[in-house]
């Protein structure tokens, strides 16, 4: 990927027309409120620009879409992936595209050869901060609606800006949604303050059955398809779930296993004095410092042994 600066993405929107943004594999606030803003702010600019379909989006994250999603990609159009980390992490039903994805901007510092160009800056701790300073570089402007969905990027990407990523330029971003007319208590509702029972009861389950291992610093805890389905739970219950474990008193190191199509899927937190990405490394994942994730062959038995082979290689005694 040819990395480009700001001012040159913006006078490259601005030259051309004919935009399609992709969100990546079970789409976040971030991905999500990112591909939003910025069809958002390019429409507002008189371009023609929509969000592809992703089969996985879901219904909590409905009302930022509305009225901008499309099924088709034309021949000719600009494909530009928000957020998305890696070629793998392409949504279902477009991976074909994998070698002519015109335009990346993302804050996951990793594999940098996916796309032909783009803006790659892992300082920012939600893409949709990067979103922000390319819409405004672009004099786009920034309506309340865009502003709320950038605001609901920035918001979940850092558990509600308590998160380590959290720096200044992110605050002051969320200044700049709330300057532009955000409701940021509506969106905090919805995205923070509000369960369903059946999380509660997916909670309960997991305060019983995560184990405790290396004096009560490593937490692992598993979801398995099953108990799902028991309790009716919906990804949108779950979205932050990846976090249980470290939010227990003294836990360092908390890890998350469930079940996916490709694999068991680990989900890694970490305090500050461990590294998320360099444990999820060892099995070919990666992330944040402080979240990271990888998928590996087989299900949550398998997914159990490869996070504790990865946490013996990262010097965590178990
Ligand atoms: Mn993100």
């Amino acid at each position: 990927m040819k990395q480009r600066t700001i001012p040159e993405i913006a006078a490259y929107l601005l030259q051309n027309d004919n935009y399609i943004m992709l969100t990546h594999r079970r789409p976040d606030g971030d991905t999500i409120g990112c591909a939003a803003a910025l069809c958002g702010g390019l429409r507002a600019l008189g371009k023609t620009a929509a969000v592809w379909e992703n089969p996985q989006f879901t219904a909590k994250f409905r009302p930022y879409l509305d009225g901008l999603t499309t099924d088709a990609i034309p021949e000719d159009a600009i494909i530009i992936v928000v957020d998305i980390a890696a070629a793998h992490l392409l949504p279902y039903g477009v991976e074909d595209y994998v070698n002519r994805i015109d335009l990346r901007l993302d804050h996951h510092g990793r594999d940098m050869d996916f796309a032909l160009a783009g803006f790659v800056d892992p300082s920012a701790a939600a893409c949709g901060e990067i979103i922000l300073d390319l819409l405004e570089q672009m004099n786009a402007p920034v309506d309340k609606r865009i502003a709320e969905a950038l605001y609901c990027a920035i918001a979940t990407d850092t558990g509600c800006f308590r998160y380590s990523n959290v720096t200044a330029k992110t605050l002051r971003a969320a200044a700049r949604c709330k300057d532009c007319g955000a409701d940021t208590f509506a969106v905090n509702q919805v995205m923070f303050l509000t369960k369903r029972l059946a999380r509660l009861q997916l909670d309960a389950f997991l305060t019983q059955t995560t184990e405790f291992l290396s004096g009560g610093k490593v937490a692992i805890s598993q979801i398995p398809d099953a108990v799902i389905a028991q309790f009716g739970v919906t990804e949108d219950d779950i979205d932050d779930i990846s976090g249980f474990g470290r939010e227990i008193e003294g836990v360092k190191i908390g890890v998350m296993l469930r079940e996916t199509r490709e694999g068991g899927k680990i989900s890694v937190r970490t305090a500050p004095e461990y590294d998320a990405a360099a444990i999820c490394a060892v099995l070919g994942g990666g992330g944040h410092r402080a979240a990271a994730g990888a998928t590996v062959p087989g299900g949550i038995a398998e997914a159990r042994a490869a996070v504790l082979r990865a946490l013996k290689a990262n010097g965590v005694e178990l």
